[in-house]
Parts: structure tokens; sequence; C-alpha cells
């Protein structure tokens, strides 16, 4: 039977790909770079995922969307760890700070002032501190020290705040701790959104 190397669409950019380049360090896959946004490569998004999403992975027939499901796929394929309940709640909280600040990045690149007092804003900048606050807290406490999916995941997210100046760290020291302690990671810098 004729194998295929697995497939992940996405962009260097995106927080969410990342995630996944950075796991499948170690994995043959092949990476398709798109911008996701207009031209040919949203046509290429639009055929296979009407979420309109990055990232999604083909494997042969099987395409996957969702970078969630997209690990729960990985891990059922190579064996990978399944994730603990503390842990699946570690990555709700980090994609609750992400989703956040996507709509807040997209809202600021549709010229829309996302620092004016309306209820929509108030309640993504609120869930972002809070996120953020905790997951600060749980670093505090040891939780991130190995480096496992939701490190890598949690490193996706600071280093994109950082490298689209998206929040202000400085009152989490632990995260920014964290961010120092994994930057020179083969995978992490192998992924830099700043050089690839
Ligand atoms: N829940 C999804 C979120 C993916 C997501 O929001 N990706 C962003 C890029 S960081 C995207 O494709 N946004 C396009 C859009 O919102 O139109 C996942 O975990 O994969």
């Amino acid at each position: 039977m004729k194998t295929t190397m697995i497939k992940l669409y996405g962009s260097t950019t995106s927080p969410y790909v990342r995630r996944i380049r950075m796991w499948l360090a170690n994995t043959e896959h092949e990476f398709i770079n798109l911008q996701i946004f207009a031209g040919k490569d949203r046509v290429i998004l639009a055929e296979r995922n009407p979420t309109l999403k990055i990232p999604m992975i083909e494997d042969d027939e099987t395409v996957i969307f969702d970078s969630r499901v997209i690990f729960r796929y990985l891990s059922d394929k190579y064996q990978f760890p399944s994730l603990s309940w503390e842990q699946e709640n570690q990555l709700t909280l980090i994609d609750a700070a992400t989703d956040s600040l996507v709509q807040m990045l997209l809202l600021g690149r549709s010229d829309i002032d996302t620092s004016e007092d309306k209820m929509y804003f108030k309640l993504q900048r609120e869930r972002v501190n809070s996120t953020l606050s905790h997951l600060n807290e749980l670093v505090t406490q040891g939780h991130f020290s190995d480096w496992n999916y939701p490190s890598i995941c949690l490193y996706s997210l600071v280093d994109w705040i950082e490298f689209r100046t998206l929040h202000d760290l400085q009152q989490m020291p632990d995260l920014l701790a964290f961010h120092n302690a994994n930057h020179q990671r083969i995978e992490v810098t192998a992924t830099d959104p700043r050089s690839t």
C-alpha cells in the first residue's frame, strides 16, 4: 500500500500551526506554508477546509481540522502519549487567550480601534489577562517544567505575543522566564516566525 507523507497546511506566524510543527519536529512531514487571507492559497485552503482556518493536516485521503483534533489524530497514529485532564485544561487556557488575541489582531487589521471602551473588546482583554495570569501561576508552581505538548503550546503563545507585541507581559515574570528558558531549543529556533 502506498503511503504518502503527512501534509501540514499552515503559516509560519500562526501559534496554532507552530505548536504542531514543533510537535512534529522529529516526525517526517511536509509543511505547506499558505497566505490564507487571499489569492490561490485561500482557494487551496477552502477546497479542503470549510472552516477556513489553519492548521489542518492531510494524511492520504484523511483531512483533519483544528490543532486539538490534529494532536489527537497524531497521538493515535504514532502512539504519542495522550493528555491528562489537567493538561487538557491547560490547553483550554492557552487556546482561550490565543483565540481572543487572534480576534483582537484581526479587528486591528480591519482598522477597528480595540482600545475603545466597548463590551466585546473588554471581554477579550479580561479573558486574556485572566488566562495569562493563571498560566503564569501554573508556571510558578512548576506545571510547565517538562518540555511536552502543553509546554510547546504555551511557548508558541508567549512567543507570538512577544513577536506581534500583543500584550504587556511585564506583570507575568514567570511566563517571560519560561520563554527565556526554552528559546534556544532546536524546534523553537527552526520554527521562529522571525526567520522562517
Ligand atoms: N481552534 C483552532 C483555531 C485555529 C485558528 O484560529 N487559526 C487562525 C490562525 S492563528 C486562523 O486560521 N484564522 C483565520 C480566520 O480567523 O479567518 C485550532 O486549534 O486549530
